[in-house]
């Protein structure tokens, strides 16, 4: 059968989705999860007529920019595919048509003279008005790239089935930088990557360029991500070569419509590697001059381009003090060749040194305490959540509120590194919630964190916030359905750092799966626990990396024997016949001391200190009194049994709406809940006969024994664990 243009287009836009929405059981096509949370399935047959009457057209000037022609494609596409009709475009106002503007590019967005002044930058208003009689929808923005973020959040209310009847909105975002730092080498391995390769394909780069660079960029601006550093921060130097410049600049030609600029990871010694210097001393004229030429060079083909990330002086990268300089002189260096241009440094606080015996978690703000205020204003020192490094749970980094001169940024991991790779479900929405919420008192109490990296606590100038990226080659981003709430999360959390946990995995449920409330209420309730879960089968209590070495996947809280004594989990825990845990109270290493006072006191005292960081600031005997009543090793017990138990609920409540999810991602979700459970089940196993041998303490009453021997456990090996 021939069809005419026409015919085919009634098919399409008319008759496939009614079909498609009377009968429940089909989909548009087999979800592999490609779509991400930007699936746009038809809106609910109760609620179409509605929103329908709220989006008859979308008016725009004849003419508009790249990023305005972004925000107009993406609102025609999303209300097309969930309405079910092609939305036009056109110059007038209709009754029930989307205004779409800032009041410098159109003059009806203008004659409205709605109160944009403090939308910033990036911020957007969404109102319901009447004009002359009729009834439209303004996205309305100072900037483009506001009415990006407009579109996005309109379609959002859609959606999550909310009504779009009455809007009067204003949103903006709290955090300047909103950044996804990709860890993936130039052969395109990702450090701790376990969603396959780099997505960026360097070698066919720049003639090539992917179409799904386009899609990562749509996904990242619908949750306010507005930058992306491309390359690992163990970083090569060829990145700042002409060859790999050109890759990154066709790269940011396809972000720039979307609002997201280009960073690159930049390794200290570059003009050693790439130009023969002879030193890359950061105070010497000739390196100077190096840096700016290239700065110069980067921002020839990429003009927005964002500035570099650095790691420094870290688990073996070149950096200043290979020259007896100090963290501040390599910034300043490297932010005086981009400040011309406008770009920042985001030097990296992850340091630790093999040769301090100094207790680790210490080690970071002990370096850069006495920097404070040393630093250019375009730079920003960015620090890990935790005082370690990316564990199930650590109590905040001390760094933040105790250098108020310095523009701290977070920098948080949306992969799993230490939390069971991609197969184990762990909604970090939680944990990304507990660190911003967190108070360091260092201003008195309502000193949060999320107050200290949105700069409200100490009058930053610059801001940011940046997660390290779970996204890889595979079909689904992350490895996993569930990954892309992390990512999802994240990009919520870097917009509004005060948002609720609960309300982003309700969102991200609707947009990803169903808006059915039994759906989202019962898989809301499974993510919202998934967390604590980990934490429970892994490191309960306080301990903390007990990961196998390098690798960092199962348990191994024996490991003992490497040269680096902070390599070692025996380090973190010291499980004796005496007792377990580490003393950081002013008994011990004194770590407590590095927070202020109401914070320092409640962690040292035994009375105060948060159950969940017992064994973090505390070394106690196995028959300690916990707040239970039992003690400290029954306790123990009794997490990792917890854990296990959890996983077990989840994996049941996943069973139990099989109804509401198709096919394809129902199985892979159900199939990764089997490994978890597994490996949970491993995890307490083999933690359990470890502790029960170190303390000597046999299994209380009625516990199940560890499946195998504690020497079973101690000999498995994993030489071909993702990531490492
Ligand atoms: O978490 C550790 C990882 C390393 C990583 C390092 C860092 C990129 O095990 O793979 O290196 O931290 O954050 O620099």
């Amino acid at each position: 059968m021939i069809l005419d243009d026409m015919s085919r287009s009634v098919l399409v836009l008319f008759v496939i989705p009614v079909l498609l929405c009377a009968w429940p059981g089909a989909y548009v096509s087999a979800e592999d999860g490609y779509d991400l949370w930007l699936r746009y399935p038809p809106v609910g047959i109760e609620l179409r007529a509605e929103v329908a009457s709220h989006a008859t057209a979308i008016v725009i000037p004849a003419t508009s920019a790249p990023t305005a022609e972004t925000a107009i494609t993406e609102l025609r596409t999303g209300l097309s595919q969930m309405l079910g009709i092609d939305v036009p475009t056109r110059q007038t106002i209709v009754d029930g048509a989307i205004l779409v503007g800032t009041p410098d590019s159109n003059p009806l967005v203008s004659g409205l003279e709605l109160p944009l002044d403090d939308l910033g930058d990036e911020g957007y208003l969404i109102r319901s008005l009447q004009v002359s009689g009729t009834k439209i929808t303004v996205i309305a923005a100072k900037s483009e790239v506001g009415l990006v973020y407009g579109v996005f959040g309109l379609l959002r209310l859609i959606q999550t089935g909310q009504d779009i009847a009455a809007l009067d909105m204003v949103n903006a975002p709290k955090i300047e930088l909103r950044l996804l730092n990709h860890w993936d080498n130039l052969d395109r391995h990702v450090e701790r990557g376990y969603a396959g390769q780099s997505i960026w394909d360097w070698w066919r780069l720049p003639g090539f360029v992917d179409p799904r660079y386009t899609d990562y960029a749509r996904a990242n601006a619908s949750i306010g991500i507005n930058g992306a550093v491309l390359n690992n921060v163990n970083a090569s130097a060829q990145v700042l070569s002409a060859r790999y410049i050109a890759k990154a600049a066709a790269l940011a030609r396809v972000f720039r419509p979307y609002g997201i600029k280009v960073f690159l990871s930049v390794r200290f010694s570059s003009p050693v590697e790439l130009d023969g210097l002879k030193t890359a001393d950061p105070l010497n004229p000739a390196v100077r001059d190096w840096w700016k030429a290239k700065a110069t060079e980067i921002y020839e083909h990429i003009p927005d381009f964002g500035g570099f990330l650095v790691k420094a002086n870290s688990e073996g990268q070149p950096g200043p003090q290979d020259y007896g300089r100090n963290h501040a002189d390599g910034a300043n260096m490297l932010a005086e060749a981009l400040d011309p241009h406008g770009g920042v440094v985001m030097w990296r606080a992850f340091v630790y040194a093999q040769d301090n015996p100094e207790d680790r978690v210490k080690q970071a703000l002990n370096e850069f305490k006495p920097l404070d205020g040393e630093f250019a204003d375009n730079v920003l020192v960015q620090v890990k959540n935790g005082p370690l490094d990316f564990q199930p749970r650590e109590p905040f980094s001390p760094m933040f509120g105790m250098m108020p001169e310095t523009q701290l940024m977070m920098e948080f991991q949306i992969t799993q590194e230490y939390l069971g790779f991609s197969t184990h479900m762990v909604y970090l929405g939680e944990l990304y919630r507990e660190v911003l919420a967190a108070d360091t008192f260092v201003r008195g109490e309502g000193s949060t964190i999320a107050r200290v990296i949105d700069g409200t606590l100490h009058g930053y100038k610059r801001t940011g916030i940046a997660g390290v990226a779970n996204i890889g080659s595979d079909r689904d981003w992350t490895g996993s359905i569930f990954g892309q709430a992390n990512w999802y999360a994240f990009g919520r959390l870097a917009w509004n750092p005060d948002l609720s946990s609960r309300q982003i995995a309700g969102e991200w449920l609707k947009m990803t799966f169903s808006t059915d409330p039994e759906f989202v209420g019962a898989a809301t309730e499974m993510m919202m626990r998934s967390r604590e879960a980990v934490v429970d089968y892994m490191t309960p209590l306080g301990l903390a990396h007990i990961m196998g070495t390098g690798h960092h996947y199962g348990p191994a809280p024996w490991v003992s024997d490497l040269d680096r004594p902070e390599w070692n989990p025996y380090y973190y825990h010291r499980a004796d016949s005496e007792g377990i845990g580490f003393d950081r109270t002013s008994q011990g290493s004194n770590a407590t001391a590095q927070y202020a006072a109401p914070v320092a006191s409640r962690f040292s005292n035994l009375e105060t200190v948060p159950e969940e960081y017992l064994l973090w600031f505390h070394r106690l005997s196995w028959d300690f009194q916990m707040r239970s009543g039992r003690t400290l090793w029954e306790e123990l017990l009794a997490h990792y049994d917890n854990g296990v138990a959890e996983v077990e609920a989840m994996k049941a409540a996943w069973m139990s709406l099989k109804s509401y999810v198709d096919p394809g991602r129902f199985k892979k979700t159900a199939q990764y809940l089997d490994i978890q459970l597994e490996e949970a089940r491993w995890w307490r196993d083999a933690c359990i006969a470890y502790f029960a041998r170190q303390s000597g303490k046999s299994l209380p009453e009625g516990a199940r024994p560890p499946d195998r021997s504690l020497e079973y456990y101690m000999s498995l090996e994993f030489p071909y664990a993702p990531g490492n």
